[in-house]
């Protein structure tokens, strides 16, 4: 950081209600030792286990395909003679075949338009809500955020979990909302602003919209309250993470979480920075080989299976969320004893093979955002040519040569042949969610 953004920071707001540094939402839960850990997910693991036998029929049909009652599960191991859950398996018995509990008593219903065919539909009763919100509002502390603060929430109201979840958290936590949503973009530069937020709550990249916003207009949100970022809900860079701290004068934490399993908040990282930690009282995290389903040696890298521990309305069990990490087990410096997950890079389905090279849309944002003359924002296009697939990056710069600059680096750090096209400043378009990095244009079902 330089010292011209070191001296802005000097400049903050301080907010005299903060706690002090070291806090824990649930101290006990949080810093529980692994073997008491370990048993409480045992005896949470047989009990959804018996829930889902008694009251999904998919799931009482698997494991009676597999020849196995709730009673068999005697040790944490004993969950990899367990079936799988899919995406699909939610769509298939669309909308409420899934859940463990009868409508009448679901408090809310989220669900993901998802890109294809029908949507995925999840439910939570009333005391789902409130666990989530716990959950939410020890990710929020996590993340440093304390009760006093004013929490400027610019994640998706509606169907998408990301606005309520982080809302419910915030509550729980005894922060002052901001219930913004997306969109908006100025007003959301006036708000953090006049409201003195301390705290920013949405996706990275519609972040670096606010950010850019901001600048635009001359409002310098550096100079001013913020102090967090929560950001997640897509995958971003340690470049990304740079960029957002220097534009907005903020520590840029990533959250975790899909709907499917609750929402936001499943796991998050401390103020270490240092890897997510998984809620493990909450969630059993394995770490499986796509291709053949089995556990990678630990420490490697793979697909995230979780398993809910606490679900009532929508109990999953060893569901594949396709999104590709790495699970760490060591101590943390902030003496929190729950798994760390690293960064997700992306999900199996946005990997690109692009002449025998797989490249996940996040590694190529890590070239680009940095580089001199080269805005941070970006997209994908993928077409077909031949039997090939040609991948062409769409950047922003005001020099029309930087084309062979871009070229080169991509080349040299990821060993992708791409072809650049650059465009004039503001021409990529700008998120306000989740942001739609890939333009496919290959011909579907080939
Ligand atoms: O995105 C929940 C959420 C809201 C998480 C706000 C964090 C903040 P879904 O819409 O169901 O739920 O999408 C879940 O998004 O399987 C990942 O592929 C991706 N994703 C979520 N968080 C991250 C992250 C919400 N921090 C899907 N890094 C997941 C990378 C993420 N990918």
């Amino acid at each position: 950081m330089n010292a011209m953004l070191q001296s802005r920071f000097a400049t903050k707001v301080h907010h005299p209600a903060r706690a002090p540094r070291r806090f824990f939402f649930d101290r006990e839960a949080e810093t529980m030792p692994r073997a008491a850990l370990e048993k409480l997910q045992l005896r949470r693991l047989r009990a959804t286990l018996k829930e889902a036998y008694e009251k999904v029929p998919l799931h009482r049909r698997r494991m009676q395909e597999a020849g196995l009652e709730p009673r068999d599960l005697r040790s944490l191991e004993d969950l990899q003679k367990l079936h799988f859950t899919l995406k699909s398996d939610l769509r298939d018995h669309y909308p409420f075949g899934l859940f463990a509990r009868p409508r009448t008593s679901l408090a809310r219903l989220h669900a993901s338009s998802g890109t294809t065919g029908k949507p995925t539909v999840v439910g939570y009763t009333r005391q789902d809500i409130a666990t989530w919100a716990s959950l939410m509002a020890r990710s929020l502390a996590c993340a440093g955020v304390r009760a006093g603060d004013v929490v400027h929430n610019a994640y998706g109201y509606g169907l998408f979990t990301g606005g309520l979840g982080a809302h419910y958290g915030a509550e729980r936590l005894g922060a002052t909302v901001v219930p913004m949503s997306g969109g908006a973009t100025e007003r959301q530069v006036l708000l953090i602003r006049d409201f003195a937020a301390r705290v920013l709550c949405a996706t990275p990249s519609y972040a670096l919209n606010i950010a850019e916003l901001a600048e635009r207009e001359g409002v310098d949100l550096r100079a001013g309250s913020l102090e967090i970022g929560i950001f997640g809900a897509e995958p971003w860079s340690e470049a990304m993470r740079r960029e957002l701290e220097a534009r907005l004068g903020i520590k840029a934490i990533d959250i975790y979480g899909l709907s499917e399993i609750m929402g936001p908040g499943v796991a998050v990282e401390c103020e270490a920075q240092d890897g997510l930690h998984g809620w493990e009282d909450h969630f059993l995290f394995e770490i499986i080989d796509p291709d053949t389903g089995r556990a990678v040696p630990e420490g490697k890298s793979g697909e995230l299976v979780i398993t809910t521990l606490t679900k009532q309305a929508l109990p999953m069990i060893r569901y594949r969320t396709r999104d590709i990490t790495r699970l760490a087990r060591g101590r943390c410096a902030c003496g929190r004893t729950h798994a760390r997950l690293q960064r997700i890079t992306g999900r199996n389905d946005d990997m690109l093979i692009i002449r025998g090279v797989n490249v996940y849309p996040s590694q190529i944002e890590a070239v680009l955002v940095g580089l001199p003359g080269i805005a941070p924002h970006y997209q994908l296009v993928v077409e077909r040519r031949g039997s090939l697939d040609e991948l062409t990056i769409e950047v922003e710069s005001s020099d029309p040569g930087a084309a062979q600059h871009v070229r080169h680096h991509v080349k040299s750090m990821i060993g992708v042949t791409a072809a650049i096209k650059v465009m004039k400043p503001g021409e990529v378009p700008r998120s306000q969610g989740k942001a739609v990095r890939v333009r496919d244009l290959r011909p579907k079902g080939v």
